[in-house]
């Protein structure tokens, strides 16, 4: 969605609103954030979009309701698009007074079409709502391990569309080695025609006319690429489609690559691949999610320079500027809907289980062409041992497969040997802190749980008739204090956490049932100082071989030596 990142439109005209907004603040919040007395608001602040205000000095650790107001000039009567790839925890906004759009699920990308009325200036507000509240937003709650921030968290675009205009357009491989692919263009208008001519060039190529039937908003065709390279992580090769209909061009970037789940392994284009990985999320002390760019790039650095192929993109639908890098680098993503530890008594809410579903649409649509992109999770850690529970994982994994059959579903599991639900998925994922929250301190020295525990499960997937089903190790880890050594290597040094995570590859690297693994985590990052504070020193979780400043833990020696050294890359650099 930013300026650079794909899908690309040329033809319309394409509002920018980074910048610096008008901005109050009603500490505790107002009634109802969702029909405010916008007239009553006094702007007596400013407010950087992107940005979250809660980490910043006047409104830190506040809640409640924020109201960001800017000045937009548009072509009169123009038919807008407003996309608002991410923010938190709840929004609402207003176009000259009037509700054009509620975003209620945090992180997810949506899209909001609307008339711009009469004149060229108008006016845009966003209210912004921080609160935990069940009922506006039922997707964060305040038990979760990571600090639900306020703010727009990504760039926001306004686009002045045509009557009918082109949204995206999908390419699914159906032949890897012919390079066949089946495009499918989605149409976006009050009327669309049963019939519509467009043209379609792949590669900077030259362009074919097509007419096409529109059934459902898509219209479909069928090409074979003349660059048939195929993208993998070694040699990410990337390929654009532009179709250009009347006087709009819309670009996209995509891979030709298949995924598969077979006999316990993944296979990318056929091959067995294993991954390399860190779970990461998407936050800094000063930035919370509203990542600047420069931390986006020094991020993906970071991750190449350690030696990783694969990312967990933790714990919800991610930075469109940060998969367009993993695209060109060649590291491979899991990708999730936001979900946290969730307990039944959520599940039995409807509210929640639909924000849940709700998810999954716009995720799909907004990473559906990205190559890096492989498997699709859902509620991290949620209630997959309990019988009440298992109909919104029947649902997701439904919902996952009928909107995009060409990838691998998965979810992570905490509940271990309990788990009822994972004959739903293609990929397991396991997370497990052996060694950090100890099993049994009697009986086992901690790094000697980590076999322990891990060899438990391997043997309930082998009883359990899941021996097809590849095996990932989502989350495992341990904390450390940054700059904390310690002769004795106790708990929280920086030293326990490199014998922790060597003790853990050791395992991993032994073991080839277990095909890939997502160490937790890459950055240390904030999470709330009330009821985790005993395991959670500075109100940060630790485990980040990086902390939040991305300054390397001893830590990270060692999972860069191991991860290269797999991969047959020099120990350096690239
Ligand atoms: C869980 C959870 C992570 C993090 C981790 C931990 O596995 O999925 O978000 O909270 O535990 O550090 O304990």
């Amino acid at each position: 969605m930013g300026m650079g990142s794909y899908p690309q439109y040329r033809g319309r005209a394409i509002h920018a609103l980074d910048g610096i907004w008008d901005f109050h603040f009603v500490d505790g919040g107002v009634k109802d954030p969702a029909a405010p007395a916008l007239a009553k608001v006094r702007y007596d602040d400013r407010q950087a979009v992107p940005g979250v205000f809660d980490a910043l000095p006047r409104h830190a650790g506040k809640r409640g309701t924020a109201f960001y107001r800017t000045r937009v000039r548009v072509t009169p009567h123009a038919k807008l698009l407003l996309k608002s790839p991410g923010l938190g925890m709840w929004g609402a906004f207003f176009w000259d007074g009037r509700r054009i759009g509620v975003h209620d699920l945090p992180y997810s990308g949506l899209e909001f079409r609307f008339d711009a009325g009469e004149g060229a200036e108008h006016e845009l507000v966003a209210v912004i709502d921080n609160r935990f509240d069940a009922e506006r937003q039922p997707l964060l709650s305040p038990f979760f391990d990571f600090y639900s921030h306020g703010g727009i968290f990504r760039p926001l675009e306004l686009h002045e569309v045509f009557p009918v205009s082109l949204d995206r357009a999908f390419v699914h491989v159906t032949d890897l080695k012919a390079g066949k692919v089946e495009v499918e263009v989605l149409l976006a208008g009050d009327e669309l025609p049963e019939r519509i001519a467009l043209a379609a060039a792949f590669d900077g190529g030259k362009a074919t006319k097509r007419t096409l039937k529109v059934r459902d908003g898509r219209a479909k065709f069928s090409a074979v690429l003349e660059d048939k390279r195929k993208w993998d992580c070694e040699h990410p090769v990337l390929h654009t489609l532009s179709v250009t209909l009347g006087e709009e061009t819309l670009t996209e970037r995509f891979g030709l690559r298949t995924v598969e789940a077979k006999k316990g392994k993944i296979l990318l284009n056929g091959k067995a691949v294993r991954l390399y990985g860190y779970c990461r999320h998407e936050a800094h002390p000063e930035f919370g999610p509203a990542l600047p760019w420069q931390i986006v790039v020094e991020d993906m650095q970071l991750l190449r320079q350690v030696g990783c192929n694969f990312v967990r993109g933790s714990h919800y639908p991610q930075d469109q500027r940060f998969l367009d890098l993993c695209d060109e680098f060649g590291i491979l993503v899991w990708e999730e809907a936001l979900g946290w530890g969730n307990r039944p008594e959520q599940y039995a809410d409807p509210r929640f289980a639909s924000a849940q579903l709700r998810q999954i649409a716009p995720m799909v649509k907004n990473s559906g062409n990205h190559p890096a992109v492989i498997l699709w999770g859902f509620m991290n850690e949620g209630s997959s041992e309990d019988p009440s529970c298992r109909f919104l994982y029947e649902a997701m994994t439904a919902e996952l497969r009928k909107l995009d059959p060409s990838r691998l579903v998965t979810y992570a599991t905490k509940k271990f040997t309990e788990d009822i639900d994972l004959d739903l998925v293609d990929v397991v994922g396991l997370n497990t802190y052996p060694g950090w929250y100890a099993m049994d301190q009697e009986k086992y020295r901690p790094l000697d749980e980590i076999a322990v525990k891990c060899d438990t499960f391997l043997k309930f997937l082998h009883e359990n008739g899941f021996d097809d089903k590849p095996l990932i190790v989502s989350e495992i880890g341990a904390g450390a204090i940054y700059g904390w050594r310690d002769r004795l290597n106790g708990q929280w040094s920086e030293e326990y956490q490199r014998d922790y995570l060597e003790t853990v590859l050791d395992y991993f690297f032994a073991h080839d049932r277990i095909c890939g693994i997502s160490l937790w985590q890459f950055i240390d990052c904030r999470t709330y100082s009330s009821a985790r504070a005993i395991r959670r020193p500075r109100a940060f979780n630790n485990k980040g071989i990086f902390d939040e400043y991305r300054r390397p833990k001893l830590a990270a020696e060692t999972v860069t030596r191991r991860y290269r050294a797999a991969r047959g890359l020099d120990v350096k650099d690239d």
